[in-house]
């Protein structure tokens, strides 16, 4: 009668045993995947690829009756900025100082627009360039070149 027992035990422990042999190699496998190697190369070509981009890219200022914004813009050498007039005013881009416009002279709108309106430039000229409205000296910003 109790030797019966001892091989019931047996049995379960061996079943036990094997159980637990069989999930721990079914589970083992699965950390070990080789595959970590060549990322490096496609995050030098991302980085190259966005900093190619970005002289083409325009920025946008945005004026209103509170003044530009944002007030100081960084551009890459060729860059355009297009400055959109979303104010009550009229706007007229010039480079400083008024009214004689002389620090950038191609950067100078010439003409009033009204709302809605806009104007673009494309800056060839390295430096930091001071700016205002024209028509109202006052509201002044900065496009800095690099
Ligand atoms: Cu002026």
């Amino acid at each position: 009668m109790s030797k019966q027992i001892w091989i019931v035990l047996a049995v379960i422990i061996l079943l036990i045993v094997g159980f637990l042999v069989y999930n721990y190699t079914k589970t083992t496998p699965i950390p070990a995947e080789p595959t970590v190697t060549t990322v490096m190369p496609t995050s030098t070509q991302e980085q190259t690829g966005t900093s190619a981009a970005i002289p083409e890219a325009t920025i946008i200022v945005n004026y209103t009756d509170s003044g530009f914004s944002p007030k100081s813009i960084i551009v890459k050498l060729g860059g355009t900025v297009t400055f959109v007039n979303n104010s009550s005013k009229m706007m007229w881009i010039a480079s400083a100082p008024h009214p004689v416009h002389t620090d950038y002279p191609g950067f100078d709108e010439k003409v009033g627009v009204g709302a809605g309106e806009s104007y673009s430039f494309t800056f060839n000229k390295p430096g930091t360039h001071k700016y205002h409205n024209h028509l109202n000296p006052t509201d002044f910003g900065t496009v800095v070149v690099e």
